[in-house]
Order: structure tokens, then sequence, then C-alpha cells
């Protein structure tokens, strides 16, 4: 597909930037301390704008190759067997503001991120009710949003493989956190994908389709893959890479964010995560470059959902970098370093925060 690549920036942030920045908000990131993200303070990524879709209009089609092609209203769907699960959602993109030279796209820091209890249907209820044919090899998932990207006109769209789409907790979902989906989340359907990245979780579901060839829109094939050149394949985004934060100690600057603390005891808390299910096994905490494992706190219910860690520290007088970073059970550990991408994805360069400790400052 031909599209045309944006040029890299490097430097000061383009007016375009800050545009999408103000309308895709990050999660700030004090709601770590949240063990599900509240809805109004989860992240948001949308490509083009809200589309308006009516709940009492709306229909899903499942089409395609299928035995049983039938479109479904939100009645329908809600009358099928339903399931909450905890996830944690990633956006590929996350960190992309820390590279140099960087993408131009949405300058995440490192706040793209957040957990919330998704309730819906699994799909796999769904195609098995369609009736998947034997041929079939990947099922696309068409949102209502439409726009231009890189030249190329389209309805957000991307697949997963039938392997991927079966899995008991991939949903169909309608709630998030006990309450009606709201608009920016996808309303009044989309599918929540665990353990992957933003970007396989449609929203504004408008039609489920069955293929028997791998699916060549934009967000599929050009979209959404590693590389470190532009005319490179590319290895495609799926499941999140090891991350964890910390939630920065002490009080803000206004402006520049800087951190002021009192010295003395501070128990720095956050959160770890990986994608696939795989379980977090060991978190750690570095002042100034000296590290210890934090404390893992229990297990959550849930596979695809962060877990929380925190780590005693004793302030001094002084400035200081402080550092987190986590290891998964397939002994990912994340980089010290940014590791560069093209687009910006994957960059689960571990967090540094740097605090001014003095005892001047109140708190
Ligand atoms: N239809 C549609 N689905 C979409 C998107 C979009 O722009 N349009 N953005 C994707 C990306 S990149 C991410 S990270 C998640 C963000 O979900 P949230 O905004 O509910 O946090 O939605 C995904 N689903
Ligand atoms: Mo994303």
């Amino acid at each position: 597909m031909k599209s045309l690549r944006r040029p890299p920036i490097v430097g000061r942030f383009l007016a375009e930037e800050v545009a999408l920045a103000s309308r895709n908000s990050g999660m700030p990131l004090e709601a770590l301390r949240y063990d599900v993200t509240p809805v109004g303070l989860h992240y948001l990524l949308i490509h083009f704008d809200i589309p308006a879709v009516e709940a009492a209009q709306w229909t899903l089609p499942i089409l395609g190759c299928v035995d049983h092609p039938t479109t479904f209203s939100l009645a329908d769907l809600q009358a099928l067997p339903q399931r909450t699960v905890r996830v944690t959602l990633e956006c590929a993109g996350n960190g992309r503001a820390q590279l140099t030279p960087r993408n131009a796209s949405m300058p995440w820091v490192e706040e793209g991120v957040s957990t919330a209890e998704w309730t819906g249907t699994p799909l796999a209820e769904v195609l098995k009710k369609a009736g998947l044919q034997q041929s079939v090899c990947e099922v696309v998932f068409t949102g209502a949003d439409i726009g231009i990207d890189r030249g190329v006109e389209q309805t957000y769209a991307r697949s997963l493989r039938v392997s991927d789409a079966l899995h008991p907790d991939v949903l169909l979902v309608w709630a998030m956190n006990g309450q009606p989906l709201l608009p920016q989340h996808g309303a009044p359907m989309r599918l929540i994908v665990p353990g992957w990245y933003g970007m396989a979780s449609v929203k504004w579901l408008s039609k489920i389709e069955a293929v028997t060839q791998p699916f060549q829109g934009m967000q599929q094939v050009v979209g959404y893959h590693f590389r470190a050149q532009p005319e490179d394949a590319g290895v495609p985004c799926t499941q999140i890479r090891v991350n964890a934060l910390m939630v920065p100690p002490g009080i803000p600057d206004f402006f520049s964010r800087q951190r002021f603390l009192k010295p003395g005891l501070v128990n720095i808390q956050g959160r770890a995560w990986s994608g696939g299910g795989v379980p977090i096994t060991r978190v750690e905490f570095a002042v100034n470059g000296q590290w210890r494992d934090a404390q893992l706190h229990r297990a959550e219910a849930s596979p695809w959902a962060w877990r929380g860690w925190s780590c005693d520290w004793q302030a001094s007088t002084g400035t200081h970098v402080l550092a987190v970073r986590a290891t998964d059970a397939n002994g990912h550990v994340q980089p010290d370093q940014p590791v560069w991408d093209i687009a910006g994805f994957g960059n689960n360069g571990m967090q540094t925060v740097t605090v001014q400790v003095n005892a001047a400052t109140q708190q």
C-alpha cells in the first residue's frame, strides 16, 4: 500500500502534536494509585473523530465466510453469556515523545496506559453462532470512524487471526467499570483484546467479517509495525512489552513538573505489567543508579491487569534520580534506554523521575 510517511521531528513540539495531545488525553501518573482507573482518568486514543453512533439504531453484522451471517442488536448481544475482565490497555505509541528523532504522531511521554473492568460477551460466542468456515484465516473488525492517514482515506479497521479471535477473554464490550461505554471509549460496542497493545481493541464496531486472505487495511499492514528503516517489512505490534511506572513522589512545580520533597521516609508506589497474560516476577527501584528489589503486591485475579508494587526510600537532602524497571516471567526486562523505532512503538525504556529533596518543602 502506498502511503506518505510524515517527516520525523527533532526538538520542539509542533502545534499539530500539541493539538493531538489535547484530544487524546493520558492518564495522570498519580492515577496509578487506583487498581482500576476511574473512567474519566483512563487514557484516550482516537485517530479521527468520535463518530455519531446511536445505540438504539446500532447493529452489528457478522459477515463473510460464515455459515449463518447474522446481524445483532445491542440487546441481542447483551442477552448472550457475559463476563467482566480487568484489563490493562497501553497504546503502542506510549513513550514516543522520549525518542529522537520522533514520529509525527500522538506525543505520549509515558501516560498512555490504564486499567479498566470491561463487560461484554466473548467474541467466540458470536463467532460460534455465525459458524466460521474452514477456509477462514482472519476476522476483521471495522469501526464507524473514518479519516485520512498518510494520504489514505480509510475506516479504522484491524484484524485478528482466528486463533487469537477465539480466545475466551476477547470480548465484545458494552460497559466499562460497570457503566455503559462512553462515546470516547467506543460506545455502544467495542472489542477488547487483552494483553495486546490498544490498537487491536477496535472501538465503535460497525461490522465483523470472516476472511480467507490476510487483511490488507492500512492500520494492519502499514501502521503498527516495528521498523528501524522506512523500507523494512517490519514486525507487527501485538502483545504489550514489559513495563512499569511509579507515582512521582512529593509535589510538582506547576509548569516544569519538577518534583519537590521533604527529607524522610517515603513509600514509593507504582504498577508493573506485561502483555500476553505473562506475570510480572520482579520490580526493581533505583536511587541514583543503586538498585534494590521493590515489593510486589498481591497478584490480581486477572492475568491481564497490572500489578502493584512499592518500595520504601529514606529521602536525604539533595537531587536524586529515581528509576523503576520490571521483569516478566519470560525473563524480559525493561531496557535502561528507549529502543528507537521509526514510528515510536513499544518504548518500554525505564521511567526516571528527578526529585529535589530539601527541608524547605512542607510536604
Ligand atoms: N475505531 C477505532 N478503534 C480504536 C482506535 C481508533 O482510533 N478508532 N484507536 C485504537 C488505539 S491506537 C488505542 S491505544 C485504543 C485506545 O482505547 P481507549 O481510547 O478506550 O483508551 O483504541 C483503539 N481502538
Ligand atoms: Mo494506541
